[in-house]
């Protein structure tokens, strides 16, 4: 069993947090509280507050001083906020162990991946953004037309932070998905109030913690914990916010959006996916795709937003890439996320494990064959389920059509090229997709006609701080990561000067 850090010992000691608004913990104005759950053994581990619309305004009026015209924010020099980025990095690395145990407790993934995804992702992405602090930079542009009277011109872009960002996070990578957002968001000089999941809202609050230690001015990283109803709602209609930044379902990004042009605040949405996997029968080594797409739908207990929920495998293969996949998972050792042999962890809640045991259930009504797993739960206590792999004849299921989030799989044989292409794009979402094949050739025609924002040939997904990240189709708006990333947080002033 892993011994937990003393700084976490200390942290949860505490029992009931309440929100952290300029540089401090803060009474919450409510009484009501969120009732945080070890998913793999069902206790609490601890209460946060549920912030109402007072909370909100105290976290976005701290937010908003820190981002006036005259603060140390904003008069602070470019290399001297990347210096506090680098710091704020720094320290994410020191305290690895403390963010990945505590993430681990109130998601319940595996600890490998909460060092290294969470932890060690977040991490890496400070590290990135620090460096774009001093990289910010407008144009100089040519003007199509002559001005008047013959006089000469000098016109150019400058690119200006956006104000103070609300930014919405899920509970899947509670703390990589926050730094995709506050990283940028602070290197671009915005200030920031974050709200994070109600499933896992202590590693947000551990995360502030840090930033004050790194040197981060009081009021530029605010965390306000809560539910998506009151606290979530009330953050992205206040009028003083100027971005918002949603990671989560698709029907919550659509009401975030409606609410966003209340105020016509600026919104990038990462919303759900169904990728599709798609592996041709001349894949350079099929055990190699096997494992690629079971290692691609069951990281993470498939609670990942570019999870390869859909194979689509040729027809020659198909039994034989199902067979292998299906071995995969039965190898999966499943246990807490605590034991370092562990392969597939807890769901992250009662509620999420139901869900998923609903669609198991649906696919078997619509039809589907189930080839390995099921519904019933592996472990005597906690979310467990076993990695689920159906098998279908065509795209005509509810299992193939809607976002599952959890260790399911469903597989469906295909002819060709174009039928590949019919059946993965035949969805409403277009976040990512692979392709499994040795030609090239082959390749580059997937990759030009799919429709999904992020492709990865011979390989599962995986997030790098430099490659853009966001969807088609209602996957989302917008891309996050990257150079991309960065600007999401300026707003583009356009300047003549006529001489
Ligand atoms: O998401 P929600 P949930 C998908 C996945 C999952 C489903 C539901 O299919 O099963 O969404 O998960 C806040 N105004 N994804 O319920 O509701 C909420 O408090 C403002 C895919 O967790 O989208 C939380 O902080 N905020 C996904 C955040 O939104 C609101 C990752 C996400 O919650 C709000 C997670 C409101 N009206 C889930 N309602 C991905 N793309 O990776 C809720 N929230």
């Amino acid at each position: 069993m892993i011994k937990l850090t003393t700084r976490l010992i200390k942290f949860l000691s505490k029992k009931e947090h309440t929100h952290f608004i300029n540089g401090e913990y803060t009474k919450a104005n409510g009484t009501n509280q969120i009732s945080v759950i070890n998913p793999a053994t069902e206790e609490e581990i601890g209460k946060v507050a549920i912030g109402n619309s007072e909370d909100v305004n105290n976290a976005v009026a701290a937010a908003k001083k820190a981002f006036a015209y005259n603060s140390d924010w904003r008069k602070m020099s470019p290399d001297d906020r990347g210096k506090i980025m680098y710091r704020f990095a720094d320290l994410i690395t020191e305290h690895s162990e403390s963010i990945a145990q505590l993430v681990t407790l109130e998601n319940g993934k595996l600890i490998k991946d909460a060092r290294s995804s969470d932890a060690g992702g977040a991490a890496k992405t400070f590290r990135y953004y620090a460096g774009w602090c001093t990289k910010i930079e407008g144009e100089t542009l040519d003007l199509s037309q002559p001005q008047k009277g013959g006089r000469q011109n000098f016109a150019f872009t400058r690119r200006e932070p956006i104000g103070v960002v609300a930014a919405i996070v899920p509970w899947n990578f509670p703390i990589s998905i926050t730094a995709w957002k506050v990283a940028p968001a602070l290197a671009a000089g915005c200030t920031v109030v974050l709200k994070p999941s109600e499933e896992t809202p202590l590693s947000a609050l551990l995360l502030a913690e840090l930033a004050m230690e790194a040197g981060m001015p009081a009021g530029v990283f605010n965390v306000v914990t809560g539910d998506g109803r009151m606290t979530g709602a009330s953050l992205t209609a206040h009028s003083d916010v100027k971005k918002i930044t949603f990671t989560g379902s698709t029907f919550t990004g659509k009401i975030i959006g409606k609410t966003a042009m209340e105020n016509v605040t600026g919104v990038s949405l990462e919303l759900g996916g169904k990728s599709p996997a798609i592996v041709f029968d001349d894949a350079t080594d099929l055990d190699f795709a096997a494992q690629g797409v079971a290692a691609g739908i069951f990281r993470n207990q498939g609670q990942v937003c570019v999870a390869g929920s859909r194979v689509y495998i040729q027809k020659k293969v198909f039994d034989k890439v199902l067979t292998d996949i299906s071995h995969a998972a039965e190898k999966m050792k499943i246990s807490h996320g605590f034991d370092e042999s562990a392969q597939l962890g807890p769901l992250v809640s009662k509620g999420h494990l139901q869900k998923v045991r609903q669609y198991i259930e649906t696919g078997m009504n619509e039809g589907a064959t189930l080839v390995s797993g099921g519904k019933d739960n592996p472990m005597d206590k906690g979310y467990f389920l076993k990695p689920t792999i159906f098998s279908a004849t065509d795209n005509n299921q509810t299992i193939i059509n809607e976002e599952i989030f959890g260790p399911v799989l469903a597989a469906v044989p295909f002819e060709d090229m174009e039928d590949a292409l019919r059946l993965a794009n035949d969805s409403q979402l277009g976040l990512a997709a692979t392709v499994w094949t040795k030609d090239i050739s082959k390749a580059m025609a997937m990759i030009n006609r799919l429709e999904a924002g992020v492709v990865y040939v011979n390989s599962p997904v995986r997030s790098d701080p430099n490659l853009p990240l966001g969807g088609y189709k209602q996957s989302g708006i917008g891309r996050e990561l990257g150079k991309v990333g960065v600007y999401n947080y300026t707003t583009l002033k356009s300047v003549n000067i006529v001489y």
